[in-house]
C-alpha cells in the first residue's frame, strides 16, 4: 500500500499527555512530527491544562493541537504518531481511558470523513471534548468540522470543564 501521494492535504492533529513530565512530552512530540517526510508544521496551539475525562484517580492532563500539510496518507500518518507515542515510552494497556505518557490523534484529515477499524475521522468527541476542541479553535477559528459544523458554534456548546489555556 502507498504510504504518500501527490496531494497535499492539512490534517489537524491532537496531543495529550499526563505522565511523565507532560509538558516536556508535548514538546519533544512536536519535534518528532516536525521530523517525519512528507510532514510539515502549519501552527501549534498554547498548551492547555486539562482536567482528567475518564477516571478520576489519574494526574492533569496538558492538551494542544497541531496543523501539518502533509503528503502521507491518513493511515500512514496515524502508523507514523503511533511510532512516536512508542518511542515517548507509551504503554498500552487494557485499561480503558487510563494515565499515558502520549496520546497523538488524528483530529481531521482535508475534509475526509474515515472509519475504518483503526481510525475514525473526524476524530470521536472532537465536538465535545473541551481540551481537543478548543486548542482546535485556537489554530483553525474558521474551521468546518465535516458531519458536525462550524467550530465557532461547537464552541459556544462546549462547557470548558475546567480546561486553562497555559500562558
Ligand atoms: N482527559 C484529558 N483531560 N485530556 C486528554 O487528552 C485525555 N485523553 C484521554 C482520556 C483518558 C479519555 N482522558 C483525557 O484519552
Amino acid at each position: 500500500m502507498k504510504d504518500s501521494s501527490d496531494v497535499l492535504v492539512t490534517a489537524y492533529i491532537g496531543l495529550g499527555s499526563n505522565l511523565d513530565n507532560p509538558v516536556a512530552q508535548i514538546k519533544s512530540a512536536r519535534a518528532a512530527i516536525a521530523l517525519l517526510e512528507g510532514v510539515s508544521e502549519l501552527t501549534f496551539s498554547s498548551l492547555y491544562h486539562s482536567l482528567p475525562m475518564g477516571p478520576q484517580d489519574q494526574p492533569d492532563y496538558i492538551n494542544a493541537a497541531l496543523s501539518v500539510e502533509t503528503y502521507l496518507t491518513p493511515i500512514a500518518l496515524l502508523r507514523s504518531l503511533q511510532a512516536i507515542e512508542t518511542i515517548q515510552g507509551r504503554v498500552r494497556k487494557d485499561e480503558r481511558w487510563g494515565a499515558r505518557t502520549l496520546d497523538l490523534d488524528i483530529l481531521l484529515y482535508g475534509d475526509e470523513e474515515i472509519d475504518v477499524p483503526d481510525l475514525m475521522v473526524p476524530h470521536t468527541g472532537i465536538s465535545e471534548r473541551s481540551f481537543v476542541l478548543y486548542p482546535l479553535f485556537e489554530i483553525a477559528p474558521q474551521l468546518i468540522i465535516p458531519g458536525k459544523g462550524i467550530i465557532a458554534d461547537l464552541v459556544a456548546k462546549c462547557p470548558l470543564d475546567g480546561l486553562k489555556q497555559m500562558v
